[in-house]
Order: structure tokens, then C-alpha cells, then sequence
């Protein structure tokens, strides 16, 4: 069997199929458990200074091809989420704890009080005041919150980008000045959905963020466009469902991925991309190495 293990961003893999940031990471018991499902790492949902309760119900609705989710970064804070990590490591696998603040010390306080394996900064959330993509659209700021967490701690940094922008390359380019590890792409896009008998936005907080199937076209070009022009690894997230979605997006350019709402269909998606991608490579004999960035290769 070909190997699936991978350094990507300051950290060793086992396999570069990951558990992304806001679905189940909010306990050290369903990370560990995702990790034990066979993830080859796991993202915390992110974690602000403070306790938050997030945006009034409803917070979450199905849509076509996807979720949308206005949860409003609901968390205990850093402070109290220090035991949940601690917990989540007994899975074995490299835990990043996803944060995020409103100004580059809020961020490089919570990297200086938290313990984890590396940082995923959430500059990217599309529906929370003065947090996420507030700052994250702008790369004078993703390059100076980057810098401030990389000054204050001696872990991996990564940042998770916004997709609601005209060029997703130029936030890139900053986080990678800022000094960066790697880039994660993308959080959710910008959306609504309206109840046709009553008029009412069904979401409390009106409007939220579109994740699953619906997203992995615009997920697959923002990882293409980003890989060909960085130099730090870019991890691919965004509707990535079946190992065909991982190969995809491992060609696009993302050195490993992350999958979120796809674990609505049970734990048992880790093991079936992984088992699908490692049987797709033995198949085309070849490496993960070799199927990273294809798609850029072929003009
Ligand atoms: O908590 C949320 O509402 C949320 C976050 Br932090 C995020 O990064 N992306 C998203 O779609 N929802």
C-alpha cells in the first residue's frame, strides 16, 4: 500500500485527511473519536478569550447540495477548552486548536494561554461582527494578526482564508508574509435562505455561511490559484464528500484536506477517503507527492 503519511505546515501526518475546524470539535470526546475513526488530525471548533453563546436559533438548515450555519462562534473560550485538548490527544494524532480574536493581540493572547499542537487563526468566519472575515478580508490585517500569533507562540501556525473576496491570492500572499505555515481554504461562503410562506429569513442571525457539495468548485479553484503562486503548503477544505473530492483537491494543489459537513453521514468518511485515495494511488502508481499540484503541471 502506498504511504499516506505527510509533513504539511510544521506538522507529520499519518494521512492527509483531516477533521475540519466547527464540526464536532467542540469536545475533547468527539475529536478523539475522530481520530480514532482514522482522521490524521483534528481541528478544534475555534476558540475566542471569552465565552460566547453565539447567534439566536435557528442556527443551522439544510439546503441544496449543503449546510448553512450562523452558529456565531459559540465557545467556552481558551481558558476553559485547555482539558477538552488535552482529551482530544489521546487520539494519537496532531490536535490544532482554531482561534479567533478581534485585533492581532486578542489573537496573540489566546496563542500565548493555549496549549496545542498548532493554530488554525479563523480569519475567515463570514457572519460575526467585528471577527472572521472582518479582518480576515483585508491583507494588511491577515499579515499582522499572523505575525503577532507567530511572534507569540513556537507552534505551526496555519490560516484559514475567506472565499467572500475578489482575489483570495492577495490574503494568501499576506498570511504568507506574516509568516505562516500553511494556508487553509476555504471557510464557508456568504449565504442566505428566506421562508417562502412567512417571508422570514430562516436563519436567526438572516444570514450565515454555505458549506458542503455546493462549495468544492469554488473551494478547488481557491486551493489551484493559491498553490500556484505560494510557497507555503496549502490545505484544501470545502465540500470535499467522497475520495474522488480528495483527489481532486490533492491535485488542485492541496498538500492535505480537511472535511466538515460531510461527517453528517457518520464517522465512517474518514476511512472510506482514506481507503479510496490509497487504492486510487496503487492503482495509478503513484505518490501523494506526485498527485499534489497536478493539475497545475498539465497546460
Ligand atoms: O461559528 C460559526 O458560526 C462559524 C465559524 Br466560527 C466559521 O468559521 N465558519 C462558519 O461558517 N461558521
Amino acid at each position: 500500500m502506498p504511504s499516506l503519511s505527510v509533513h504539511v505546515g510544521g506538522l507529520d501526518l499519518c494521512n492527509p485527511v483531516l477533521l475540519a475546524a466547527g464540526i464536532l470539535g467542540t469536545t475533547g470526546a468527539s475529536l478523539c473519536r475522530a481520530a480514532e475513526a482514522g482522521a490524521g488530525g483534528v481541528v478544534t471548533k475555534s476558540l475566542g478569550s471569552v465565552p460566547r453563546a453565539g447567534h439566536p436559533g435557528p442556527t443551522i438548515v439544510q439546503v441544496e447540495c449543503g449546510l448553512l450555519n450562523a452558529m456565531g462562534l459559540p465557545n467556552p473560550s481558551y481558558r476553559d477548552f485547555q482539558d477538552e485538548i488535552e482529551t482530544a490527544r489521546k487520539g494519537g494524532v496532531p490536535v490544532i486548536a482554531s482561534i479567533f480574536g478581534s485585533s492581532a493581540e486578542e489573537f496573540a493572547q489566546i496563542a500565548r494561554g493555549l496549549r496545542a499542537d498548532a493554530f488554525e487563526l479563523n480569519l475567515s468566519c463570514p457572519h460575526a461582527e467585528k471577527y472572521g472575515s472582518e479582518l480576515g478580508r483585508y491583507p494588511d490585517l491577515v499579515e499582522a494578526v499572523t505575525g503577532a500569533v507567530k511572534a507569540a507562540s513556537s507552534v505551526p501556525i496555519w490560516v484559514k482564508l475567506t472565499p467572500n473576496t475578489a482575489d483570495i491570492l492577495e490574503l494568501g500572499l499576506a498570511a504568507q508574509r506574516g509568516g505562516a505555515d500553511a494556508v487553509v481554504a476555504i471557510n464557508t461562503l456568504k449565504a442566505m435562505a428566506i421562508d417562502i410562506e412567512t417571508g422570514y429569513p430562516i436563519l436567526g442571525n438572516r444570514f450565515g455561511g454555505l458549506s458542503g457539495q455546493a462549495i468544492k468548485p469554488v473551494a478547488v479553484r481557491s486551493v489551484y490559484d493559491l498553490s500556484s503562486r505560494l510557497e507555503i503548503p496549502v490545505i484544501g477544505v470545502g465540500g470535499i464528500t467522497t475520495w474522488e473530492d480528495a483527489v481532486e483537491m490533492i491535485m488542485a494543489g492541496a498538500s492535505c484536506i480537511q472535511v466538515g459537513t460531510a461527517l453528517m453521514k457518520g464517522y465512517g468518511v474518514f476511512e472510506e477517503i482514506i481507503s479510496g485515495l490509497s487504492r486510487y494511488l496503487e492503482r495509478k502508481s503513484m505518490t501523494l507527492e506526485d498527485l499534489c499540484g497536478m493539475a497545475g503541471r498539465r497546460s
